[in-house]
């Protein structure tokens, strides 16, 4: 099917963006599936920063319309909330130097509703304090978000330190994010590489005996 919303995150137009979202919403049009639609748009835009047509400024632009899209209530995901009781933890953040977090927050907001209890560290979270983070919370796995390749290094630091410190046995990594999705899905490191959200959950549910 043919959404028009794809086309306002390309074109940046907040206010069409958001009133599309709504119309889609009040037609049951899945959250899952209008997700999808503005990241084809938001796909649309790294294309055009990377052809020099849309520059930084633009970028930040792209990345407050999402959050403001997917921020509406009724943009949170109900279909995996199907538990109240909280069952596993996980510790996420973006690895060093990368400030990108719309994809980490969406994976974080899923684990949630999934029963997952989620400790999120923020953004160029440094591989030091993810070791603090495990230390201090005990989580049962770890997430690593990374969207750019200039980052790729610090999925290795981080669980490289991580081994060092003698934490890595009982914890599972899994990492996502566009970055490490397109060039490096061998990585043999992490237990699991993803880069869908929704693939993401029903991984850590399983881990965690969710769905058992
Ligand atoms: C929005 C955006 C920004 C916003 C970020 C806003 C924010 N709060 O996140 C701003 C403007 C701040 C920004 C800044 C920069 N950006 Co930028 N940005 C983007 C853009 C357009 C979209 C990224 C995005 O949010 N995608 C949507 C999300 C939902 O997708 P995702 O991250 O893959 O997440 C999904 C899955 O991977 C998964 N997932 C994500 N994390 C995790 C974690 C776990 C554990 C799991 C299981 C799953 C999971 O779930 C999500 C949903 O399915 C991309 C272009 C593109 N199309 O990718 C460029 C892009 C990523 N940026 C780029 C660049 C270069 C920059 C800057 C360096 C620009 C500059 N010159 O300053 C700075 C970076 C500064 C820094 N140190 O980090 C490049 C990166 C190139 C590279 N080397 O890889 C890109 C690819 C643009 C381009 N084509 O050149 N950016």
């Amino acid at each position: 099917m043919d959404y028009k919303v794809s086309e306002y995150v390309k074109m940046l137009d907040i206010n069409s963006a958001k009133e599309e979202v709504e119309r889609m919403l009040s037609q049951k049009i899945e959250p899952k599936e209008i997700r999808n639609q503005i990241f084809l748009g938001l796909t649309e835009v790294g294309r055009k920063y990377e052809r020099g047509e849309y520059f930084i400024g633009d970028l930040i632009v792209s990345g407050m319309l999402v959050k403001e899209v997917l921020a509406l209530e009724e943009m949170k995901d109900s279909s995996s909330a199907n538990s109240p009781q909280n069952k596993g933890r996980i510790l996420i953040g973006t690895v060093c130097d990368d400030i990108h977090d719309i994809g980490k927050d969406i994976m974080t907001e899923l684990l949630a509703s999934g029963g997952i209890e989620v400790i999120n560290l923020g953004v160029d979270v440094p591989p030091q304090k993810f070791v603090e983070g495990i230390r201090k919370y005990n989580p049962d796995i770890l997430g690593l978000s990374c969207t750019m390749t200039t980052s790729i290094n610090y999925i290795f630091k981080t669980i490289d330190v991580i081994k060092d410190a003698g934490l890595r046995d009982n914890l599972k990594i899994i990492i996502g994010g566009t970055a490490i999705s397109k060039k490096y899905s061998n990585i043999n490191l992490a237990d699991e590489i993803v880069n869908d959200a929704y693939k993401g959950l029903k991984i850590c549910q399983e881990w965690v005996g969710k769905n058992s």
